[in-house]
């Protein structure tokens, strides 16, 4: 069970997880780049006996990471699917999930190719309330999933809400986090049950390690996920872990320094002549703009916006910018910016990509921390292009 601090966020960031190496007084924490522990005797060992199962570097982070969403008890994998298959492999086979229907492409292919052999998964819109209820009262599910802000369309779910429905018809929910990170969104304190994050985007924030974790402050479910990560192996390495931890220390900084950007980018994208619509969840357009802000402390770094014209312009446009890097992933130091329908949602059939908004005249920005004028610049060059 990890420690909970009263520490602020941007104390926790820092100092939770962490305390000088005993032996050497180091301030930063020694990476244990170790397979396995020395036993004085068998089965007689200080608490680590195998890298798959336990590995120090990786308890200081779960430690920082329990403790950013006030929860008693966090896990680590090496990516954010391999916990998002951890949960689905917890509940028991033949049981019903209840997901978003906008969700990031990898999640929908993993419920709909992997998951749909054993359990019956059903899609749905979980900004509408009402629908929810019904669902859950209509199918019983195990396991309620949502994502907020979902990926790409950036809807809000009210988290409070949709939990307290789950908590009525005895379904565990669940929130991926991902695009608010725990410093802007902390679901644990809304009622969720589980917090889901792919590591690899704001809470590591250097594009450099794949890895995903949950939170949760129930240890039956804890105990699930452990011994399956230990069975199926999914651990995340020591030095990965450890970049994490160097990477979340600055996590309060950057979140509002991406937010700060991204804020300015959306404002000159909602002006912008060859726009024809902007979602970001700070914009009073936004559709649940009141929801984002009564249960976000901000609004982050994401944006997405549909083009005016078709793919062949929306190409052009990619092709055209310079700063932006063209790849998938996002919530790096650097700005990225990618088109979902071709790259990370093109494992959703069309039409279903179409039913839900996913049209090929919309671009995905993952906007970084670098000089917002320079960002602004760089995307104006590529209109001016098309
Ligand atoms: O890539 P991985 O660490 O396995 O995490 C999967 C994942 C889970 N949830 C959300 C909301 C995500 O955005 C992702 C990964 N997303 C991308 C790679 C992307 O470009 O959208």
């Amino acid at each position: 069970m990890a420690k909970k601090t009263q520490h602020k966020f941007a104390t926790k960031v820092i100092h939770s997880g962490g305390h000088p190496d005993e032996e050497t007084g180091a301030i930063m924490p020694p990476i244990y780049q170790t397979s396995t522990y020395v036993q004085s005797s068998p089965g007689k060992h200080k608490g680590y006996e195998y890298t798959r199962s336990h590995n120090p570097t990786r308890s200081r982070l779960e430690e920082c990471l329990a403790d950013l969403e006030s929860a008693k008890y966090a896990l680590v994998a090496s990516s954010g699917l391999a916990i998002a298959s951890l949960i689905l492999h917890a509940i028991p086979e033949g049981s019903t999930i209840l997901c978003g229907d906008d969700v990031y492409g990898g999640t929908y292919r993993l419920l709909t190719t992997v998951f749909n052999k054993t359990h019956n998964v059903v899609f749905i819109d979980t900004t509408d309330l009402k629908r929810v209820e019904e669902k859950l009262k209509e199918l019983k599910p195990t396991l309620f999933w949502i994502e907020s802000p979902t990926n790409p369309l950036l809807k809000i779910t009210d988290i409070k809400k949709a939990t307290a429905l789950a908590k009525k018809y005895k379904a565990m929910s669940i929130v991926d986090n991902t695009f608010m990170s725990s410093y802007f969104q902390k679901p644990i304190e809304l009622g969720a049950d589980v917090v889901f994050h792919s590591m690899t985007k704001y809470l590591n924030g250097h594009s450099d390690v794949v890895g995903g974790c949950l939170m949760t402050n129930k240890k039956s479910f804890y105990d699930k996920v452990w011994t399956l990560q230990n069975s199926m192996g999914p651990s995340q390495s020591p030095f990965d872990s450890w970049l994490v931890l160097r990477g979340l220390k600055t996590l309060a900084i950057r979140m509002e320094a991406h937010q700060k950007n991204a804020k300015k980018v959306a404002q000159y994208l909602e002006k912008h002549p060859k726009v024809e619509r902007v979602v970001y969840p700070g914009l009073k357009s936004h559709p649940q703009h009141r929801i984002a802000k009564s249960q976000m402390s901000g609004f982050g770094g994401m944006i997405t916006f549909f083009l005016k014209g078709d793919i062949k312009k929306s190409r052009k446009f990619l092709e055209k910018v310079k700063l932006f890097a063209l790849a998938e992933s996002l919530g790096g130091v650097e700005s990225l910016i990618e088109h979902p329908a071709i790259m990370t949602h093109a494992s959703i059939p069309k039409t279903v990509r179409e039913e839900l908004g996913i049209f090929d005249n919309l671009i995905r920005l993952s906007v970084g921390i670098e000089d917002c004028d320079d960002l602004i610049e760089d995307l104006e060059k590529a209109f001016k292009s098309i």
